[in-house]
């Protein structure tokens, strides 16, 4: 079977995809970054509609629309920032690519983009991550047919090749 996981550098706004992941806050309110990009791209009926939504809880997701970007839907998830690794930072960042794999197949949303959560602003070292992105999305796919493709998108260089790396070494689902 063709693998369902892909790896591109570049921006996720760019993406006509069902869904976008955004690396939010939680107040879903933007801020720099990839949700800064994000909310750039869609204009500001995204604002509007997050301010609909009450925040968000780390390691839980919300959806949108994705308004004038080319993707469908953004699923915003707050990943935890890293604050030294003993504090349930792999549980947290594991749950954002759960429940955003969840929030995706609860809304007909086949096609998922995610960018490398946690790893900017927050600090989560961006190896560890990698490992977990990947691990836990190939664990939520080998129990769902609903998702056709799973796209890592890595703006910086370093991400990318932990990426490719990695996905060579445990093969794609
Ligand atoms: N497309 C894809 N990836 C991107 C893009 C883009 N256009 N721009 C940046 N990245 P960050 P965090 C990558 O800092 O660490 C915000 O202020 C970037 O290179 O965006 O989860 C929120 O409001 C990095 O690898 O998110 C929160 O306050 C990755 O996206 C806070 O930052 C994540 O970096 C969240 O911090």
């Amino acid at each position: 079977m063709e693998s369902r996981i892909e790896l591109i550098r570049g921006d996720i706004t760019k993406l006509e995809f069902d869904a976008i992941v955004n690396a939010a806050n939680k107040s879903l309110l933007g801020g720099g970054g990839v949700d800064g990009a994000i909310h750039r791209a869609a204009g500001h009926q995204l604002l509007e509609e997050c301010r609909t939504l009450n925040g968000c809880e780390t390691g839980e997701a919300k959806i949108t629309m994705g308004y004038q970007l080319p993707a469908r839907h953004v699923i915003h998830t707050v990943g935890p920032v890293w604050r030294g690794g003993n504090n349930r930072e792999d549980e947290l960042l594991a749950s954002c690519y759960t429940s955003s794999l969840e929030v995706a197949v609860n809304n007909q949303c086949k096609t998922i983009a995610f960018p490398n959560i946690s790893t900017g602003i927050y600090g989560f070292p961006k190896e560890r991550a990698a490992m977990i992105a990947i691990n836990t999305t190939k664990e939520f796919l080998a129990k769902s047919k609903t998702i056709i493709k799973v796209i890592f998108v890595c703006f910086d260089e370093e991400n990318y090749n932990l990426y490719k790396n990695r996905l060579n070494e445990v093969g794609k689902a």
